[in-house]
């Protein structure tokens, strides 16, 4: 048997679940990318929304490329368990805010009118770093057509023509100052694919930055296997998560939102020192622990934090080098926020695989390293822990096993061929022919040379 709106009646009693009529909501947000994380934190905080009495905050969710969360969820009408692990202790619920995910290149049309719709009042996006098709001196135009921004563009154009509202853009992704980056990004998509559309995008709608916060580890099918004894059914969209959430959001909304502050999410002025300690000092260790980990032969968060060199490094990375770099906001204490990093690296339950953090290390180094030490050069001071985990980072492209980036491959080869040198040149910039991979960093590269 598998979950869906008829058999959901058939959990076990301890299962809470939405007490909203869910085919009575509307689909007020549109949300780009449906992964684990987004069904774990923006989508729990809305059903948290709906549980408490607020309609019409239903969530469409929008692939661009894989048909495996369609998959997972359309059988099962939108619904998943959320599993909160702590130490020994677990707690499961059914999360009903997602109505539908759509397959973008079968369902462009769906994705476009869900977006035009007067229904819709947000669009958000858990897209990855690289989702946002940056290239080294603003938009990558190609890598833009094959992302959100075609679709969205033209949702936004229809709302127009249609004399409706416009609506808010929220990305929830790791990226620094991203309602910035996303507004100055779509800005140059509309000025080169709908310059119509320019002054009702700026006058009409909105790009608030946010910073999210929650581990979620990826699902295994050990774990949807012993989660489908414990339900006695299938499960296939389940996530698996800590207790922690953390949601910091900009209040700069074009129009409705839920009220997701009444169920823990914070509305603030100035996003950046929130946003800037947990890049830095979560993000930044948990990719020192990702390499530095890997490297000694470990496979989980918890194991190579309870390494006493690496984690020592990682509370270094915290404590002495990214925390001096940041101002905090009044009601911030770095160091309080550190111990309770270290407290969550620990928990075994997780299982947080160091793999899975080492992804994509080319589209996260920049805002959870090069930041901080660029910051400290200023200043006359140095990273080491930071210059550590950097070695780790190139021995990750001399090993091999555990490459997954966009630019892995060109990597590797050039390590294995070339060097170190070839790397740290193509990465910061250094005579060669193309633009480095890391613009603006370049006073940098001489600190990470051997
Ligand atoms: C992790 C993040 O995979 C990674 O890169 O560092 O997904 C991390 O678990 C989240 O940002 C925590 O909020």
């Amino acid at each position: 048997m598998r979950l869906s709106s008829e058999t959901a009646s058939q959990l076990p009693a301890d299962i809470a679940r939405p007490s909203y009529d869910r085919s009575a909501q509307k689909t007020g947000i549109v949300h780009f990318g449906l992964g684990a994380f987004h069904r774990a934190h923006q989508a729990w905080y809305t059903d948290l929304a709906m549980d408490a009495g607020e309609s019409d905050w239903a969530i469409t969710g929008v692939s661009m490329r894989s048909q495996s969360v369609p998959d997972q969820l359309n059988p099962q009408d939108g619904l998943y368990t959320l599993t909160e692990r702590s130490g020994d202790t677990a707690c499961t619920k059914l999360i009903g805010a997602v109505r539908e995910v759509l397959f973008a290149p079968e369902q462009g049309e769906e994705v476009i009118e869900r977006i035009a719709s007067p229904d819709c009042h947000i669009v958000s996006f858990t897209v990855t770093e690289k989702g946002y098709a940056r290239g080294e001196t603003g938009l990558d135009l190609g890598k833009a057509r094959a992302s959100f921004y075609p679709l969205l563009a033209t949702g936004l154009e229809r709302r127009r023509e249609r004399g409706l509202a416009g609506v808010t853009l929220l990305p929830c992704d790791n990226l620094a100052d991203n309602g910035r980056v996303l507004g100055a990004l779509m800005r140059e998509w509309l000025s080169v694919e709908a310059p119509q559309l320019l002054d009702w995008f700026e006058s009409e709608c909105t790009t608030p930055s946010s910073m999210i916060d929650r581990i979620v580890p990826r699902s295994t099918e050990g774990d949807l296997k012993a989660l489908e004894t414990q339900l006695g059914m299938e499960d296939r969209g389940a996530v698996f998560t800590e207790r922690f959430s953390q949601w910091v959001i900009e209040d700069n909304f074009a129009g409705p939102r839920p009220a997701w502050e009444a169920h823990g999410a914070q509305l603030v002025s100035d996003v950046a020192p929130y946003e800037t300690a947990k890049l830095r000092m979560l993000n930044g260790s948990h990719s020192l622990l990702a390499y530095c980990g890997l490297r000694s032969g470990y496979e989980f968060v918890h194991e190579a934090v309870a390494d006493a060199e690496i984690g020592a490094l990682a509370e270094k990375v915290m404590r002495e080098e990214a925390a001096p770099t940041i101002a905090p906001a009044p009601d911030q204490d770095l160091g309080a926020y550190a111990g309770r990093l270290l407290e969550r690296f620990a928990d075994p339950a997780l299982r947080h695989r160091l793999s899975q953090i080492a992804m994509d290390g080319t589209q996260k180094i920049p805002q959870r390293w090069l930041d901080t030490a660029l910051a400290r050069m200023n200043e006359g001071q140095e990273a080491s822990a930071i210059g550590e985990a950097f070695d780790a980072w190139l021995w990750h492209l001399e090993d091999g096993r555990f490459i997954d980036d966009p630019h892995g491959d060109e990597l590797a080869e050039l390590v294995l061929s070339q060097g170190r040198e070839a790397v740290i040149a193509r990465c910061f910039g250094g005579g060669g022919a193309e633009p480095p991979l890391w613009p603006g960093y370049e006073a940098l590269a001489a600190a990470f040379s051997n």
